[in-house]
């Protein structure tokens, strides 16, 4: 992929994001050149950033790259580089090990550690020089995800003529969980420099919200947060509301659902040589009566366990013909070097294999295992290819995964299995829905999926085209930008 060097500008609009939308690899000649990294968050933002012009802040994903400002496919980056300590401490550590599990219902312990910390307070405060470095008079700055939720009060101090919207791509946890964290009131006043902090669903607004009472005691209105303008509270503040009448700036803190681009789904699934993989797959599995899939980053948050355990007892008690039946599971590689995404690992393919032992029959398996990464056009075969779609999160912001499976059923047939704990499940109401962590419901609910009549599996899943269609992403960035453009314009007719 070849790149240019651009002069030294400045931008009017700027993404932050912990990571660019590029990997970096090696060349065929040995030089180093880049690659498109897949995933959510990129592909939310690249149509935005294009129809923007504006610039794209972020890590390259490799230790120590000192990296000037390059283009690519008319995405303008700005690299910020990370030492090999500071992966270790603020991404690996502080990003992955401490916030994770705890914005994630504490499935897995979170690790607090002073260091990583301080590691994570010094990548933030680097992040907010880049972006106030580029950034030109009065532009629009969009901070991302929860690697960066001190970057809005650091920018803010740094460069007060900016509008600054964040969002929060994760849950944001009830303040019984969120309390536990050290470093609490940093965080939440870390999020309140930014005018717009978006969330996914209204329960992550709400329990924000009750954070900003609790450590903060500023008035809340439905999504608007009066924040005073100069804080004269030492440390933290438990009930104690600020002056009445003392000056004050509006934060306003509500949901805006991320979503895909679904024509594009739409359109890989009309492809003909997509089609035709699509038949090749199912060939492949030895043609089946049902394929019933998943595909999740290899993460506890994503209910893989307890999907296996649900399909294994099918098994066991002869409820699932393994010859009529197949499970497809792909786990793509994720955070491999943190250690209980580490155990994960061994307890799923542990799990895998037991089931493959006892119930697979030569030429024929139970389930069919990846930990891979694939094309995205390989995904939209899978999607294709399953009668029926698993997701069973325990905590999940939205999955995007639900919404791409949707978007590419163009023949409105198949399944959508669905947990109440994934932020789409407010909108995919005509899911199949589950609690995984009841694991005979989930059973039912699975065996309700593969004997559902033709006729509903279709009504249901035309409904859930509407409203991934209704709601695609550019809808998303779309009303984002306008609630930021609009708070802008209240902020400049209060000044004048
Ligand atoms: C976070 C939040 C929120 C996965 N494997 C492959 C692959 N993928 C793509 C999927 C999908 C994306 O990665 C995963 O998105 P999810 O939403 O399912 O989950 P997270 O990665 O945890 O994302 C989540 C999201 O941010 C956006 O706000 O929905 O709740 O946790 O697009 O298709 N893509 C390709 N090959 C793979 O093997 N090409």
């Amino acid at each position: 992929m070849s790149t240019t060097a651009p002069s030294a500008r400045l931008f009017d609009f700027i993404v932050a994001s912990n990571r660019l939308p590029v990997d970096s690899v090696v060349n065929a000649d040995g030089g180093q050149g880049w690659s498109r990294s897949p995933g959510g968050l990129v592909a939310a933002l690249e149509p935005v950033m294009h129809s923007h012009d504006g610039a794209w802040v972020g890590w390259a994903g490799e230790a120590d790259l000192e990296l000037d400002p390059f283009d690519i496919d008319g995405l303008h980056l700005v690299p910020v580089r990370l030492s090999a300590a500071e992966v270790r401490e603020y991404y690996e550590g502080f990003s992955n090990d401490t916030l994770w599990p705890l914005y994630h219902d504490v499935i897995a312990a979170p690790s607090f550690h002073r260091e990583w910390w301080d590691a994570y307070r010094a990548v933030n405060q680097r992040f907010a020089d880049i972006v106030a470095a580029v950034s030109a008079k009065g532009a629009v700055v969009w901070v991302q995800d929860y690697q960066l939720q001190l970057v809005p009060k650091m920018l803010r101090e740094l460069r007060p003529d900016l509008t600054i919207g964040f969002f929060d791509h994760i849950p944001f946890p009830p303040y019984g969980l969120f309390s536990q964290l050290p470093w609490r009131t940093h965080v939440i006043e870390g999020l309140l420099g930014a005018d717009v902090v978006g969330f996914q669903r209204d329960a992550d607004a709400g329990n924000f919200a009750q954070a900003v009472r609790r450590l903060k005691g500023y008035a809340t209105t439905g999504s608007r947060i009066e924040v005073p303008i100069v804080d004269e509270s030492p440390g933290v503040r438990v009930f104690s509301p600020i002056k009445r009448g003392a000056p004050s700036r509006t934060v306003i803190a509500k949901k805006f659902p991320i979503s895909i681009d679904a024509d594009i789904y739409r359109a890989a699934a009309k492809d003909p040589g997509i089609r035709a993989r699509a038949r090749q797959i199912r060939a492949d599995l030895g043609n089946p009566a049902m394929i019933m899939l998943g595909v999740d980053r290899l993460d506890y948050t994503k209910g893989i366990r307890h999907r296996l355990q649900a399909y294994g007892e099918l098994l066991a008690e002869g409820r699932i013909n393994p010859t009529e039946v197949i499970l497809v599971q792909v786990a793509s590689p994720s955070r491999e070097r943190v250690k209980s995404y580490i155990d994960l690992r061994d307890e799923i393919e542990l799990t895998v294999g037991r089931i493959n032992g006892e119930y697979s029959e030569l030429g024929h398996q139970a389930i069919s295992y990846h930990h891979h990464s694939y094309p995205r056009e390989e995904m939209v075969a899978l999607y294709l290819a399953a009668d029926i779609m698993l997701v069973t999160a325990l905590r999940d912001g939205m999955n995007l995964v639900a919404k791409e499976y949707v978007a590419s059923r163009f023949d409105d047939d198949g399944v959508l299995v669905l947990s109440e704990f994934a932020g789409a499940s407010d909108e995919l109401t005509r899911a199949i829905r589950v609690n995984p962590h009841d694991i005979d419901g989930l059973k039912d609910a699975f065996m309700r999926a593969v004997e559902m009549p033709h006729d509903e599996r279709r009504s249901r899943m035309r409904y859930l085209r509407k409203r991934v269609f209704d709601n695609d992403v550019e809808k998303w960035s779309n009303g984002f930008l306008e609630v930021l453009a609009h708070h802008r314009h209240e902020k400049d007719t209060r000044s004048r």
